[in-house]
């Protein structure tokens, strides 16, 4: 190489060095991206019982001694109930312009219905929207980030199809209190989770552990109560508001093993349908499962002894109904994982994950954050919106990306700034590279949070909070300046 040829720049030196993958990309992103951050009502307000809120069903499974590390709950979190304003004002030192928070159903809808409007919950949520407003801050809206009305959990959940009127209830009286300065709503975050988590592992409220069926119907109930929630907003707001509606999906990348191996590159497509496809293919393709799901899961059924799938069906009219129903894919990704096809491919027990007969795992080289599931593989994000924009060809909003660090108290959180730096640079090679169609990106999270079943034990935030002072002070982290340089710059500009 001549000496004056410039050499290639690396985040990851030691383990993400290929000059064609890895190397870092200097420019800038279009005019308009969406700079963001984001939080969800049960990991930052607290004020679980104030002011007339209902019981949601993460307040039942964090007091139930065994569900959450160290018995931490969501009972005061980041008191972003009474501390919105500061939380406000970080974002606005940091010079975004969005800010992707979610609504509590219950502080809203005490019990879920509409027999009880709580018009404390609504204040609440207008004086934030308000307070965004007034400092040049847009708010993105998550209608369903977790936390159920413990009333309809009672009930079934998301297993009883009454849930999906209910949400729509929910939704209405979202779009009709806040609709006027919300210009972008996400009907659900990661529904996966939800199923597989909170009805499939019982590792997340409800704490149900029923993998191979409830999962199935679980998602079923939650596809229609999105596309429900979108014709309502489609027919009755959209005209005078103008906004979006989208879902936020999650997923790791699935990159085959050995991409020579047409066994591996099946794997890989075919647990990208049962993580994303699942929802997506209705949603963005026709109204219908992926085909590879739908075959697999009926021949393992029958297998089973079963008479029909545990995969339910759509009717033609509901197919109908549920295509098309999102405005953009709203993307959450942290990670990836290696795929082939599986070895013990079984039937037995009946279970979402023998269904797919595929073996994941992650290398062991690839660094590691504060989560277990968390490798951070940089190159995956780029391939992961690739495969989205192939998929379903519709803008993209990443409304989800981040890294944990274990609970120490660290302002300069090296990895944090590195996972940064290279994962929103995978963003703008997806873009200016592969034309990939990304209007938007979120951090998560603005605030260290009650991350679900693991507490206060991992921190995701770019701010530094103290749950053990009653203040719950926020300091900024270094990872927080570097986010807001890149935002400043609109990308990176080579200093
Ligand atoms: C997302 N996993 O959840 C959620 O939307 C956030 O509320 C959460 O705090 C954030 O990611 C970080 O975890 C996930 O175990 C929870 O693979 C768990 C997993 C993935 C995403």
């Amino acid at each position: 190489m001549a000496a004056t040829e410039p050499r290639d720049e690396f985040v990851f030196p030691d383990v993400f060095n290929d000059p064609d993958r890895d190397a870092f990309l200097y420019g800038t992103f279009p005019e308009g991206f969406i700079w963001s951050s984001a939080t969800a009502s049960y990991q930052i307000e607290g004020a679980w019982d104030e002011d007339g809120k209902g019981l949601c069903n993460w307040d039942v499974f964090s007091h139930a001694k065994g569900n959450v590390k160290n018995g931490d709950t969501g009972d005061v979190a980041c008191d972003s109930y009474h501390k919105y304003k500061e939380d406000v004002a970080l974002m606005k030192a940091m010079g975004l312009k969005y800010y992707r928070f979610s609504i509590s159903w219950p502080r809203v809808l005490p019990d879920g219905t509409l027999n009880n409007v709580n018009e404390a919950g609504i204040a609440y949520y207008n004086n934030l929207i308000d307070e965004l407003h007034r400092n040049d801050i847009t708010p993105m809206v998550t209608l369903f980030h977790w936390d159920t009305p413990q009333t309809l959990e009672d009930q079934g959940g998301w297993d009883n199809v009454d849930i999906i009127d209910r949400f729509n209830d929910y939704a209405e009286i979202c779009f009709q209190r806040f609709g006027d300065r919300v210009p972008l709503w996400i009907t659900f975050n990661e529904p996966w989770i939800v199923s597989v988590k909170g009805y499939g592992l019982g590792e997340f409220a409800p704490g149900i552990k029923e993998i191979g069926t409830k999962v199935y119907r679980v998602s079923h109930n939650i596809i229609k109560a999105h596309a429900k929630a979108w014709h309502t907003y489609d027919d009755k707001y959209r005209k005078v508001q103008c906004g979006k509606v989208g879902i936020t999906l999650n997923g790791d990348f699935f990159e085959p093993f050995d991409r020579t191996k047409k066994a591996h590159v099946y794997a890989a497509e075919t647990f990208l349908q049962f993580c994303f496809g699942w929802f997506a293919h209705p949603i963005f393709v026709n109204g219908d499962y992926p085909e590879v799901m739908k075959t697999k899961i009926a021949s393992k059924s029958k297998s089973q002894g079963l008479e029909s799938s545990r995969l339910p069906e759509f009717s033609e009219a509901e197919k109908a109904y549920v295509k098309g129903t999102s405005d953009f894919f709203g993307l959450n990704a942290y990670t990836t994982q290696y795929a082939t096809d599986s070895q013990d491919a079984s039937s037995h027990p009946p279970s979402y994950w023998n269904d797919a007969d595929v073996k994941t795992w992650q290398d062991d080289k690839w660094p590691k954050a504060g989560s277990i599931w968390l490798s951070v593989v940089p190159w995956g994000l780029r391939r992961l919106l690739n495969w989205v924009h192939d998929q379903y060809h519709v803008p993209i909003y990443i409304t989800e990306n981040g890294v944990s660090t274990s609970d120490v108290y660290e302002l300069d959180d090296q990895p944090r700034q590195k996972f940064y730096r290279a994962y929103i640079n995978e963003v703008l090679k997806a873009i200016k590279l592969d034309g990939v169609d990304v209007r938007g990106y979120t951090a998560w999270s603005l605030l260290d949070n009650f991350e679900w079943a693991s507490g206060y034990s991992e921190r995701f935030g770019l701010h530094y909070v103290d749950f053990n002072d009653p203040a719950r002070p926020r300091t900024a982290k270094k990872s927080a300046r570097l986010y807001s340089q890149i935002v400043k710059d609109n990308g990176f500009v080579k200093k």
